[in-house]
């Protein structure tokens, strides 16, 4: 179970990378070799989802990924109809940093029924926007304002009630493409308040930038935007983020 090992990761203030495939952005051949590339350099996890798919490749995605790999493939949807049972885990996603009815729990009750037939992992996740200097293709979609980057203790209420209404991970994302990462303090602040497994990503582009995150008490460092831009990247991201010591405080 993915849940399990990512519990289980935390615990023991392993730092892992997960690898964020944007369905739209590249060909199924092209995809394989990245994929490849990807196990090489020994990513933990890939991620697939997007808040705005343009072609209908979803599927056939999911389908590549899991040939390629039999690293844990964990869907990271956009909107209700991002599912297959092909993937390992789902984030069931609910926007606790906006106030969209439709993204808090309409496109999750629209969901529900298909999630209930299949035989799929379901985490139930807390997803946080949070500023990263430019308006995202998430902020956008999804009609909400980000959380203030430099007041941690918003993020930390918002997460909090994430808790409290049971979802067991957070996902703090300054939006694929940020400006600015989340700060470390912010990620700091969050895993110390709740102790759940914290997936951070948005606008990390660089080793030192992932460390950083992970240091600061992130569990998982998702990078999309950077990987696409430059493959080779990844040994050095992996790397940074392998050899990342939490912080603790
Ligand atoms: C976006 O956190 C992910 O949801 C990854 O962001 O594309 O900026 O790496 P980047």
């Amino acid at each position: 179970m993915v849940y399990q090992k990512l519990i289980q990761d935390s615990r023991f203030g392993e730092k892992k990378i997960g690898l964020l495939i944007d369905p739209d952005k590249q060909g199924v051949n092209q995809l394989a070799d990245r994929v490849r590339l990807a196990n090489q350099a020994q990513v933990d996890y890939f991620l697939i989802g997007g808040s705005l798919l343009h072609r209908d490749t979803f599927h056939e995605t999911v389908e590549t990924v899991k040939q390629e790999t039999d690293r844990p493939v964990i869907l990271f949807p956009g909107s209700a109809w991002q599912i297959s049972d092909r993937a390992d885990a789902l984030l069931f996603l609910s926007l606790i940093s906006g106030r969209n009815p439709d993204l808090l729990i309409g496109q999750q009750v629209q969901a529900a029924p298909m999630l209930d037939r299949l035989d799929l992992e379901v985490i139930p996740t807390g997803y946080l926007l949070v500023d990263g200097g430019l308006p995202t293709t998430a902020s956008y979609i999804s009609q909400t304002a980000p959380l203030p980057a430099h007041k941690p203790e918003i993020a930390v209420a918002t997460a909090l009630a994430g808790k409290y209404l049971g979802m067991q991970l957070l996902y703090l994302d300054a939006g694929s493409g940020a400006r600015n990462p989340v700060s470390p303090e912010m990620v700091r602040q969050v895993k110390k308040a709740t102790r759940l497994p914290l997936l951070v990503g948005g606008g990390i582009r660089t080793p030192d930038q992932a460390s950083v995150a992970a240091r600061a008490g992130a569990d998982v460092i998702v990078i999309g935007t950077v990987a696409e831009q430059d493959i080779s990247i990844l040994p050095a991201m992996v790397q940074a983020v392998h050899s990342s010591l939490h912080l603790a405080g």
